[in-house]
């Protein structure tokens, strides 16, 4: 960059991402302070082709040739959407249309992806990422208006949908031999491929092939089922009771999603599958046993708070209620959870909850009533009781920064009952949320305890209810010795500071970042398992800790296992067990 541009740049980083963000009406948790543990985990590629258009050439914003448009369209949705969104409008991170962009101009914007902000934009071109070609391309592209990649529908979706195996042609029972119930769905992140592996033996059953980037596996009510989904929206439907497990049934039911689940609620077992998806904005209400997309919603719509309307308003997590033939389906930019009532699909009964923008993850309290999501940038937990189908308390006080649960845990706090606890992204705080209106009314819904753990970069947190322990890791950490090992609390003595576990080093791996992610118990409860996220072409792992000891009991390797992160027992993630 020449000299006028990095005095401009120095300006920039003085007057801070809050110039970008004023204009804009933007989230008010913005940017400021994001801390490298989030930006590595929000920055990931959204899976959108560059063919994806049609391109808008804004008659003020700089010209750019087809080539260009393709070329930035690519850079976008690989580096920059995941923060700013598809659209642009703003999600984690700035907002970046063109009212806000084409009165900062070229030069202005150059300096923002060159140099990165204060407030947590990185420095893309000084940090090697980009070309200074590419820095003033992009600064260019980001004044036009936003391509709109297309909307997906049923004939998209039927297009692309594919039943493998007919329900008539499948088993009529369980044919293989497995214990089916202790058997662990592994994602297999940068290979497309889920591993299936036999918790009793630790050996591979099957490597089955699905989604891009594939993101979570769900069970069906009776355990017979596995849903996968990929960040590209393929949802893939194993059936577990084919003497070897495999797909038995394929759709995409959009351009980019996360979330999947199944309805469990008595009389509906086994009945549908929903998948949720960022692009387009909508969820996805399907035959369980074939995926035949039924009904599609569009979650476009007005933000909680602010009433604005938001065109991008992506669904995070999906649970199932237990009280109502429901889904409980939390759309993340708008701050809305929706209980989709599929009793009568056709005259689709929703009941809209506002909770607090930017819900991601979250997981059920012990009795399965209250649904505790996390509403990340806000630094908030939202309570929603399934039973009432309404909003129970948006939990503020006492909540760190960016809280991060996964599902949670439950467990007994010996002082103050009945709780659900969440690790954090962005601190290293672990806090202890009341759940038991009835007999601990005082504590209930308030956060009643704060733990310390390694560090911020924290994901996941389990137990068990037969576990006297509470695993957390921090595979985001950014000091390795905190990344590649976990902390463990002693339920019974909560004032006790946590041991560390060294994860990593059990697995005698070479090479990488061995980032120790997601803790999931076994169908017993006495062991639980870690994945040892190495790069796609270094050796990964899988280490089962005896949970009692706390000691090394197995590892699993086999050059297949290529980047292993989330991994989902049946029997445990089958009844919502953590
Ligand atoms: Fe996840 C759950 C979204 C990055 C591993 N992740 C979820 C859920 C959402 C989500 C909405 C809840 C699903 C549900 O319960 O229905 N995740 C996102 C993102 O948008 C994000 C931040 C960026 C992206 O580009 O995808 C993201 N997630 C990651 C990762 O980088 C992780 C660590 C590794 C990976 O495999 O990609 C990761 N996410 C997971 C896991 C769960 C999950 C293991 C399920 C946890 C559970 O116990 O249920």
């Amino acid at each position: 960059m020449n000299s006028r541009l990095t005095k401009l740049a120095a300006c920039i980083m003085l007057m801070g991402a809050a110039q970008l963000t004023a204009a804009a009406d933007a989230p008010a948790s913005g940017h400021p302070s994001t801390s490298d543990p989030e930006l590595r985990y929000k920055g990931a590629p959204v899976p959108l082709g560059a063919e994806t258009g049609p391109d808008v050439a804004s008659p003020k914003a700089p010209v750019l040739t087809a080539e260009e448009f393709t070329r930035a369209k690519q850079i976008y949705f690989e580096r920059c959407a995941g923060c700013h969104g598809v659209l642009r409008k703003g999600a984690t991170g700035k907002p970046l249309t063109p009212d806000i962009t084409l009165p900062r101009g070229t030069d202005y914007l150059k300096v923002f992806i060159g140099y990165g902000s204060p407030g947590g934009m990185p420095n893309f071109g000084t940090g090697g990422e980009l070309s200074e070609a590419e820095v003033t391309l992009m600064a260019k592209f980001l004044q036009h208006e936003p391509p709109q990649p297309p909307e997906f529908g049923m004939k998209e979706m039927k297009a692309t949908w594919k039943v493998l195996v007919p329900p008539e042609k499948r088993p009529k029972k369980q044919e293989n031999k497995y214990n089916l119930s202790n058997v662990f769905s592994v994602t297999l992140r940068d290979s497309g491929e889920v591993a299936l592996i036999d918790g009793d033996t630790k050996k591979i059953i099957n490597i089955v092939k699905t989604g891009y980037a594939v993101h979570i596996s769900r069970l069906s009510h009776s355990g017979r089922y596995l849903y996968v989904i990929g960040r590209d929206a393929q949802v893939n439907l194993i059936d577990l009771w084919m003497k070897t497990p495999d797909n038995v049934a394929v759709i995409k039911v959009g351009l980019e999603a996360r979330s999947v689940d199944t309805s469990k609620y008595k009389g509906y077992e086994d009945k549908y599958a929903i998948a949720g998806s960022y692009w387009p904005p909508q969820y996805t209400i399907m035959n369980g046993d074939t995926l035949e997309p039924i009904k599609i919603v569009a979650t476009r719509g007005y933000t909680v708070d602010t009433q604005e309307y938001h065109p991008e308003p992506r669904v995070a997590s999906i649970v199932s209620s237990h009280f109502h033939p429901e889904f409980v389906v939390n759309v993340k930019e708008t701050g809305q959870t929706l209980m989709v009532n599929y009793a009568d699909i056709n005259n689709l009964k929703v009941t809209t909850i506002g909770t607090e923008r930017f819900l991601h993850d979250g997981g059920w309290d012990s009795t399965k009533r209250y649904f505790m999501v996390a509403a990340n940038q806000r630094n908030t937990i939202a309570v929603v009781d399934a039973k009432e189908d309404k909003l129970v308390k948006l939990v503020k006080d006492g909540v760190g920064k960016i809280p991060h649960p996964g599902r949670g845990a439950n467990f007994i706090d010996p002082k103050f009952g009945p709780v659900w606890a969440t690790s954090h992204l962005g601190d290293d705080s672990i806090v202890l949320i009341g759940t038991d209106p009835v007999k601990h009314p005082k504590q209930a819904w308030k956060v009643v305890r704060k733990l310390t753990g390694q560090g911020s970069g924290s994901l996941f947190i389990k137990t068990h209810p037969k576990s006297k322990n509470l695993w957390v890791d921090s595979p985001l950490n950014p000091a390795s010795e905190n990344s590649q090992s976990v902390a463990v609390f002693d339920l019974k003595n909560l004032d006790k500071p946590f041991a560390t576990v060294k994860v990593a080093e059990m697995a005698g791996l070479g090479e990488g970042p061995k980032r120790v992610v997601q803790p999931e118990f076994n169908r017993n409860g006495d062991e639980v398992w870690f994945s040892v996220w190495n790069g796609k072409t270094q050796e990964s792992a899988i280490v089962v800790i005896d949970d009692k000891t706390r000691k090394l009991k197995a590892v699993i390797k086999d050059k297949r296992l290529i980047t292993p992160t989330g991994k989902f027992n049946v029997y445990n993630t089958q009844n919502d067990i953590y």
